[in-house]
């Protein structure tokens, strides 16, 4: 049996519940709810302690990282594959999916915070403070210290943004030559991974990303909407 703890179809989460749904394995869906902190709750913590999502437990055993979650899928459950046979695109595939983990991710990741200011600067203080104590994992709690106080400073916010800027970049010159997924004719575990921050790029850098000035993401992000794997997403968002 397969559980996966995620916040819904946004962001890492979106990584291992877009593997799970292309594959059409069947999975206990166990959405948390982000904004009731239910990621901090014992029950989630006596699975992931580091309190972080996505988690998937199968028979038992947990899996942490999602882009680790998907290659253990693909391990375990070959047949859909999403991993190209080939040992050069297989390696190229890495290199596409380390960069998001590494460089996209955290740029998004900074942006995406900062926008939660209004909500996480109007928390109880002495509440914030017992949460903050309670974050097991590093980064993320000084994240929410930061933006549970002014939020990144304009240096970190165009940093971040100027990262996004080469990301937009590699990801329209990844898809030069009409390619229709990343790695060519196949698509894979790089185009889940570009996925599941990649649609926030128009929304977040319109004037970088958008159809004049990146046709081929533009193209690339439709073709993604149109999967019947994708299409199925909201179903997985949590019930608020
Ligand atoms: N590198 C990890 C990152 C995990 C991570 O940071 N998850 C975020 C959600 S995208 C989280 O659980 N944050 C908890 C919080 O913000 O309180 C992965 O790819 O799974």
């Amino acid at each position: 049996m397969l559980a996966l703890y995620h916040f819904g179809p946004v962001a890492n989460s979106l990584t291992p519940l877009l593997c799970l749904l292309e594959k059409g394995l069947a999975f206990d869906n166990r959405v948390l709810d982000s904004r009731k902190w239910e990621h901090h709750d014992p029950a989630f913590r006596a699975i992931n302690p580091n309190g972080v999502v996505p988690v998937l437990v199968h028979e038992g055993r947990t899996v942490g990282e999602s882009t680790v979650i998907n290659e253990y899928l693909e391990d375990v459950f070959p047949e859909v594959p999403l991993r190209p046979a080939d040992p050069w695109l297989r390696a190229e595939m890495r290199v596409l999916t380390k960069y998001v983990d590494e460089y996209f991710c955290p740029a998004l990741t900074t942006i995406g915070a900062h926008g939660a200011t209004p909500f996480a600067s109007k928390i109880d203080k002495a509440e914030m403070a017992a949460r903050l104590a309670n974050m097991p994992d590093e980064e993320v709690r000084r994240k929410w210290a930061t933006v549970s106080e002014t939020g990144y400073s304009d240096e970190e916010l165009a940093d971040a943004r100027r990262k996004l800027g080469n990301c937009i970049a590699r990801l329209e010159g990844i898809l030069d030559g009409g390619r229709p997924w990343l790695l060519g004719e196949f698509y894979s575990l790089a185009d889940i991974k570009w996925y599941s921050m990649a649609p926030a790029l128009p929304r977040v850098m319109p004037e970088a990303c958008n159809p004049d000035a990146t046709p081929r993401i533009a193209a690339w992000l439709e073709r993604m909407a149109a999967r019947p794997a994708v299409l199925a997403l909201p179903d997985y968002a949590p019930k608020r």
